[in-house]
């Protein structure tokens, strides 16, 4: 699959684009539910995601799954049209607004709260006019410019994942003396341009970047210290799912367990995340999750 049928009427639309009211992402926020960890399900209109990829042949089917993914339990969706998988090929803004924009306007016709997994400005711009409330924007260091900008200026909400660049096997930029403090030191750094650009600090949602740029002892390091992450007095988001560090849990022998075998540890993750005051977890397997930050919830209020 490299691009997806889209079904009539659904195609990207070349008319001028609707200006997000700045109110419309904060009040679709508000609306989420409150006193326990958000639950974010991932939908991959890619053809080659590390963990789900190809799955959909026609926009119909994306929507559909986008839809499962809200029965199942998910407070947002993340629609993602281009993969992060190891030493990926970038693909066009084109290509990948036309993965994604029918699908976001069809989830968020829905009353979906939808979430666009993109690195391109372009294609922000376009999935919040078609309805997205939050940016999630993997670059990190390779920030696009004038994404900063895009942000101030629609009032959406912005993930801001910590990444050394793009996700490449034996990453030469895996080194770090102290993880959690330089990756909090690249996100302090990051956050500036944001709020230099105008971004208002309650936008912006601090995530570590589980496995970008990280080994696995990184990866357990930064879920340790997550802590200091949410003390930085922003939400966090918590990526962790079917990420290669669970598929080989310390303590264990033998060859990784494959990524479609990784949800009973994602969903501990989900737990001790919520836990430990995350805003939010990103999973392909929604049920799972949902029922852990759930437990979280009532394991912290104690019956109250
Ligand atoms: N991981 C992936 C993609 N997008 N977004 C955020 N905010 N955090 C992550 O950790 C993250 C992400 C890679 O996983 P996928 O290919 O299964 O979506």
């Amino acid at each position: 699959m490299d691009s997806l049928a889209a079904a009539p009427g659904t195609g990207p639309s070349t008319s001028p684009l609707p200006v997000l009211r700045r109110s419309s992402a904060d009040e679709r926020f508000r609306r989420l539910p409150a006193g326990r960890t958000l639950v974010m399900g991932i939908l991959n209109v890619t053809p080659d995601s590390f963990s789900d990829g190809g799955r959909f042949a026609t926009v119909d089917d994306a929507v559909a799954a986008g839809l499962d993914l809200v029965r199942a339990g998910a407070d947002i969706v993340d629609v993602g049209g281009e993969s992060t998988r190891p030493d990926a090929e970038r693909i066009s803004p084109a290509q990948e607004q036309r993965r994604v924009l029918p699908v976001i306007t069809a989830l968020a016709a829905a009353g979906v709260t939808v979430s666009v997994d993109t690195m391109n400005v372009e294609t922000a711009e376009k999935a919040l006019a078609a309805g997205a409330v939050l940016i999630n924007d993997v670059s990190g260091a390779a920030m696009a410019e004038g994404m900063p900008e895009l942000v101030a200026r629609t009032g959406a909400h912005y993930v801001l994942m910590h990444s050394r660049g793009p996700v490449r096997r034996q990453d030469p930029r895996a080194v770090y003396e102290d993880a959690p403090a330089e990756v909090l030191d690249e996100l302090r750094a990051l956050r500036r341009r944001l709020l230099d650009a105008g971004v208002a600090e309650e936008k912006i949602i601090l995530d570590p970047g589980l496995g970008f740029s990280k080994t696995a002892d990184h990866d357990w390091a930064l879920l340790h210290a997550l802590d200091r992450f949410t003390a930085e007095g922003h939400r966090v988001l918590v990526g962790a799912s079917r990420k290669r560090f669970l598929g080989t849990l310390p303590g264990t022998d033998g060859p990784a367990v494959p990524a479609q075998e990784r949800d009973a540890a994602t969903t501990a993750v989900s737990a001790l995340s919520a836990a430990a005051g995350a805003w939010c977890v990103r999973v392909h397997d929604v049920a799972s999750s949902a029922a852990a930050v759930r437990v979280a919830a009532a394991w912290r209020e104690g019956g109250q």
